[in-house]
């Protein structure tokens, strides 16, 4: 089994692809990096953006996949429409299983992404996904409906739905995800109060391509995923911490 992340680098280890991989190799998977754009940051703050040329992006993911045939991958920092435009051609061209995370803010709030970002992801990308991964904030983003409570998130994924399946993400909704996959699904889970929430948003996604990529249904892979960054997340440090997790027990 083998999935490949299409994201940014965040050298402090807490998201990005690091974190993918941490998460890949934490569920029996092989991942593969593509690299879309290099941060200096740490926990606290972001320090600097630097864009990789998209040419370069094209062929670390061309190069990639003339020698290891995935067919299961997900997206976290695009960053520019330019990217995200290259990246949908790329998944339609290759015919690749997608998770969308939507990285738009760090939890530090700065701005991941720049101007015409989300209309490209919308216009270009969703359509082209299995599943998008939204936290709250980015549901919003996406779907124009303010989100504050269950109900709320409920109306938002059904607008996203429009588009591609969705999962809002619970940190913010007492830890429900709110699935839409032709119908709404409700997944219970809890908060846990800790400090190292840096990089759930990765984890949670690539743990559902993981999931896809060991052959698991859509819903499997995701009540999968929010077992797994609960888990990630009690035995986190700086950041999530993804320990081995046997598939069966979560
Ligand atoms: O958690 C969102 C995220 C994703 N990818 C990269 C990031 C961050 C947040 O800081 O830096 C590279």
């Amino acid at each position: 089994m083998m999935a490949m992340t299409i994201a940014g680098y965040d050298p402090s280890g807490g998201a990005g692809i690091l974190n993918d991989i941490k998460t890949f190799h934490a569920l029996g998977v092989y991942g593969t990096a593509v690299i879309t754009v290099l941060t200096a940051q740490n926990s606290k703050r972001v320090a600097d953006i630097k864009q990789v040329p998209t040419d370069f992006i094209e062929k670390q993911i061309e190069t990639v996949l003339e020698d290891i045939p995935i067919k299961f991958a997900k997206t976290g920092m695009l960053y520019s429409s330019e990217i995200v435009k290259l990246v949908s051609e790329k998944v339609v061209e290759h015919d690749l299983n997608l998770v969308v995370d939507p990285v738009m803010i760090a939890g530090c709030g700065t701005m991941l992404s720049v101007d015409g970002y989300v209309e490209s992801l919308k216009e270009y990308l969703l359509p082209n996904a299995v599943l998008a991964t939204p936290n709250t904030k980015e549901a919003e983003i996406l779907s124009g409906v303010k989100i504050n409570c269950v109900e709320e998130a409920v109306e938002a994924a059904i607008e996203i739905g429009k588009i591609c399946n969705v999962v809002v993400t619970g940190g913010h909704l007492n830890g429900k995800n709110v699935v839409f996959n032709g119908s709404i699904k409700i997944i219970e889970g809890e908060i846990v109060e800790s400090k190292n929430t840096h990089g759930t948003g990765c984890s949670y996604s690539a743990a559902v391509t993981a999931g896809l990529a060991r052959g698991y249904k859509l819903l499997q892979s995701i009540e999968m995923s929010g077992k797994f960054v609960k888990e990630s997340v009690i035995n986190g440090e700086w950041g999530t911490l993804n320990q081995f997790h046997n598939f069966k027990s979560i």
